[in-house]
């Protein structure tokens, strides 16, 4: 890094010096320059995909595998705006990107006629970036570029949120003012601060309650693996020997072979010892769990208050009183410090299966789909090493009864819940993390940015997606006055998988699912399997989730206005 450099060469030596080694995108006349200043000969790696929107989910699928930022760099309008839903994806679950979108220049902008790709005004993509990002800017003074990137990111890193720059086509090679403050940084970011005596108190209290209680439970969620706190998890749930359980967005946060691991805590629609655990528990320390409807299975949380502790979006609820200004990292090291009273509760998994027998189906066709989830347990439970990536759609769900071995890892977009996340999110995770992924995709959302596979072999990754083929959009079919609106045109998966330089397969059943599975796990290129379930078949938990939903449809208005235990309704 130098006092003067040009726009272009700066972002690559920030980005070098920020620990950046990827940048997924696809270029446009309004960003060529860039694209190019950022994918020079010994710059960054480029990673491109066939539509922004799979460039966006793998950056995503990139930082949320690695806790890395996910650099992305687009074209202005066109492709920017094809983004902005991966990118509100990732606002919403809380995922690092920075999204480098070009623009029209200076000139171009005076002439006074639209410029190709504007949708309203040349502002206006800054202005819809503006609502799924911490921190924006456009780059137009070469005095304040540098500090105004920085900026930027440093927001990302603390609020673990997108951020967006917009660098119009003239800028790229304009010099810049580089501060010396920049050039003698040693490149590390921070997260934010929390207010130490604030953490000591809360800390305290929250220990006092643990220690006092008989039969105490600790709930994971998404700000374990956003705030890195995992380790100090395990460290923290071995201390207290009580069960934990994960939320449906924090599912991979606790290891799922832990001796402690209770399974997925998704409210009422819980696998049944959950349910009664949690009925039992007279303390409740939920770690980074959003309250959304997603974890608490379409209803408000029906925890007690003046039972439980909730540390999430930097403060700690003590029963009725709330400590601003405390991370979830901070909180669990403080708690770390304290004396605990171990208990020595055994703790039993728990899921929505019915055990991992297959025996005898190997017969039924189509395959069942409660068969499909006990097949893909019994293939993690041989093959260690997978990253499992649940889709959109009933594999949302049907992916909450599959066990991870701590080897591999678990990966979802279990809130905003986008279809065309899976795969795309998969290929920049193996590229990230090298683990390879094992894709449950519904045959709709395959549809959507499925083809994203065929960049595989380029990028060197070789994810098995396994297709669940129902033959529409399934998930809303017991609910759908008419089924017809539903169908989805049959696609031939496994060949186009072999015309895209993969290997492809069909399973009708069980053990042809489970040969499927072995052949696709010796196949050094990816792989898409076939399986034909069951139209009208789902996972347990969406059925769970349907009735559940229907239930509270016809409950009276009054009723539904506030949960049992007087919270309000998230929101
Ligand atoms: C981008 C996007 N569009 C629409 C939806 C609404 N949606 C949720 S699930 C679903 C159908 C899923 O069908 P498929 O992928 O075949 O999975 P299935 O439920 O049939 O297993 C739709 C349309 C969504 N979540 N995301
Ligand atoms: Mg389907």
């Amino acid at each position: 890094m130098k006092r003067r450099m040009t726009l272009g060469d700066f972002l690559v030596a920030y980005l070098g010096k920020i620990g950046v080694r990827h940048v997924f995108g696809i270029p446009g006349d309004l960003a060529l320059k860039l694209f190019f200043a950022l994918g020079r000969q010994q710059a960054l790696e480029v990673l491109t995909f066939s539509h922004e929107p799979g460039v966006g989910f793998a950056a995503d699928g990139y930082a949320r595998a690695t806790n890395k930022i996910g650099v992305i760099c687009v074209t202005y309008g066109a492709g920017g705006h094809n983004m902005v839903n991966p990118v509100a994806g990732s606002f919403s679950e809380r995922v690092p990107l920075l999204i480098f979108s070009g623009g029209p220049g200076e000139e171009e902008r005076k002439l006074g006629t639209l410029i190709h790709h504007q949708a309203r005004e040349v502002e206006s993509q800054h202005r819809i970036y503006k609502e799924v990002t911490c921190a924006s800017r456009v780059l137009t003074d070469p005095r304040t570029a540098a500090q105004e990137l920085h900026a930027v990111v440093c927001a990302v890193w603390a609020e673990q949120r997108p951020g967006y720059i917009e660098i119009h086509r003239d800028m790229v090679d304009r010099e810049i003012d580089v501060p010396d403050e920049l050039i003698e940084w040693d490149g590390r970011l921070h997260s934010q601060e929390s207010d130490a005596r604030k953490v000591e108190e809360a800390a305290r209290e929250t220990v006092a309650m643990f220690n006092a209680s008989r039969k105490p439970v600790l709930i994971a969620g998404i700000e374990i693996h956003r705030y890195k706190v995992a380790h100090e998890l395990i460290e923290l749930a071995e201390k207290m020997g009580a069960p934990v359980m994960a939320t449906v967005l924090g599912k991979g946060a606790f290891p799922m072979d832990h001796p402690l691991y209770m399974g997925v805590h998704i409210g009422p629609i819980s696998p049944p010892p959950i349910v009664a655990r949690m009925d039992q528990a007279d303390f409740v320390l939920n770690l980074g769990c959003l309250r959304t409807d997603m974890n608490f299975g379409n209803r408000p949380p029906s925890i007690i208050l003046d039972k439980s502790v909730w540390a999430v979006d930097r403060r700690v609820d003590v029963k009725y009183h709330t400590y601003t200004d405390v991370g979830v990292r901070d909180f669990v090291r403080a708690l770390l410090k304290h004396e605990l009273r171990k208990h020595r509760e055994t703790v039993v998994y728990a899921s929505n299966l019915n055990g991992g027998a297959t025996a005898g189906a190997a017969l039924s066709s189509p395959v069942k789909v409660s068969e499909l989830l006990n097949v893909v347990n019994d293939f993690l439970a041989e093959n260690k090493r997978y990253l499992v990536v649940a889709e959109s759609g009933d594999m949302l769900f049907g992916g909450l009864d599959l066990r991870v071995p701590h080897q591999g890892n678990y990966l979802a977009q279990g809130f905003y819940a986008s279809m065309g996340f899976a795969v795309p999110a998969a290929i920049g995770a193996q590229v990230a993390c090298g683990l390879r992924p094992l894709v449950l995709c519904g045959d709709g959302a395959f549809q959507m940015t499925g083809p994203e596979i065929s960049q595989a072999p380029k990028l060197g990754a070789n994810p098995i997606v396994l297709v669940v083929n129902n033959g529409g959009w399934g998930i809303f079919r017991p609910v759908a006055e008419r089924r017809e609106l539903l169908e989805i045109p049959p696609w031939p998966y496994a060949r186009l998988a072999q015309d895209w330089g993969g290997v492809g397969f069909e399973a009708n059943n069980a053990a042809e699912l489970r040969s499927a599975l072995r052949a696709a796990h010796q196949s050094k290129t990816f792989a898409v399997i076939d399986v034909h379930v069951g139209r009208d078949d789902l996972s347990p938990v969406t059925v769970k989730y349907i009735k559940a939903a229907a239930k509270r449809s016809q409950a009276p208005a009054a009723e539904r206005k506030t949960a049992p235990h007087g919270l309000p309704r998230p929101t």
